[in-house]
């Protein structure tokens, strides 16, 4: 049966087919629109997945925000540009034709990245580093969602408390430091107004302050996953997101992960499924709700 996935970031909106061999094709990207009315989220959704509903049968959806009843529910909404509450079921049922399912975007990929084939944990982690900083948990084979839907939102434990105000109300939260947003937001000088993207390729070509400031979100990181180990006692943790994956990133992850005492040491690895997590997972969720 084939899925139309989509994947809504804080940057990107994704959409794909994807048949039951988890095939992916027409895979199709839009910019997220930053507007607190989501009007403009639902215009760009439906232009987003036009093209794909004749071939799909159902629909699954990765979301950033916390999910909860098919309702995304920011926990910082400014990586949203001010949208606190979203009824995504309900709009891409509407859209579509087709029913739907939502999971929140790192428990969708940490899901998808569960089943790749180097995997052979009982309990992982995976965290993406992005617009924000999102997470997923599996423990003893099983993904945790959690009651209200926070499970594995660790973008909020703390990196610092004397560290900026998040956008979900609290100070020094990990995504506060080490998320793109949060590398742009406290780059200064030459550097002041560039997105995530463009302080890394400055960094890459030698730029001090721009190495400093990807040097600190991997520091951050590093210091996130030894708390996640202490938790979970997981032996594996995957990374992703467009941050996560940049070239160099997750070494320098690797280099202050290996500062902290062996028992905090865990497999690092970057996404298998790459961009394509999200999508995936949520398909594959969306399967087991079927059968
Ligand atoms: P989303 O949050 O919508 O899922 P991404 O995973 O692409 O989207 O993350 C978006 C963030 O990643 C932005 O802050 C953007 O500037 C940054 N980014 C995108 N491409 C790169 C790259 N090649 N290197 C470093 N940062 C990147
Ligand atoms: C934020 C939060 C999480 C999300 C994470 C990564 C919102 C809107 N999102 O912590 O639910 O998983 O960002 O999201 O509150 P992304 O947009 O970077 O993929
Ligand atoms: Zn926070």
């Amino acid at each position: 049966m084939t899925t139309l996935a989509i994947d809504i970031g804080g940057t990107k909106l994704a959409a794909a087919l994807i048949d039951d061999a988890l095939h992916i094709r027409e895979r199709r990207e839009m910019p997220t629109p930053a507007s607190k009315t989501p009007d403009a989220l639902r215009e760009t959704l439906q232009a987003l997945v036009e093209p794909l509903i004749p071939s799909a049968r159902r629909v699954a959806i990765a979301s950033t925000g916390i999910i909860r009843e098919g309702t995304l529910l920011s926990i910082n909404p400014h990586n949203l540009g001010g949208l606190l509450h979203f009824p995504l079921v309900q709009t891409l049922e509407s859209i579509t034709g087709l029913p739907a399912m939502a999971v929140n975007d790192a428990q969708a990929a940490a899901w998808a990245e569960y089943h790749a084939p180097e995997i052979d944990a009982q309990n992982m982690v995976f965290i993406t580093v992005s617009t924000g900083v999102g997470g997923g948990v599996v423990l003893d084979g099983e993904l945790q969602t959690g009651e209200g839907g926070l499970a594995g939102h660790l973008g909020h434990t703390l990196a610092d408390p004397h560290g900026p105000v998040c956008g979900c109300g609290r100070r020094g939260c990990v995504e506060a430091i080490a998320s793109g947003r949060a590398i742009a937001a406290r780059a200064q000088g030459d550097l002041a107004g560039l997105d995530a993207k463009a302080i890394f390729d400055h960094a890459q070509r030698g730029h001090q302050p721009a190495r400093e400031l990807v040097a600190h979100s991997a520091q951050t990181l590093a210091r996130l996953i030894a708390d996640v180990k202490a938790l979970t006692d997981c032996q594996t943790v995957v990374v992703g997101g467009s941050v996560g994956l940049a070239a160099g990133y997750l070494s320098q992850v690797a280099e202050f992960l290996a500062q902290e005492p062996s028992v905090y040491h865990v497999n690092l690895r970057p996404a298998w499924y790459r961009h394509d997590a999200g999508l995936l997972g949520a398909t594959l969720l969306s399967q087991g709700a079927q059968q």
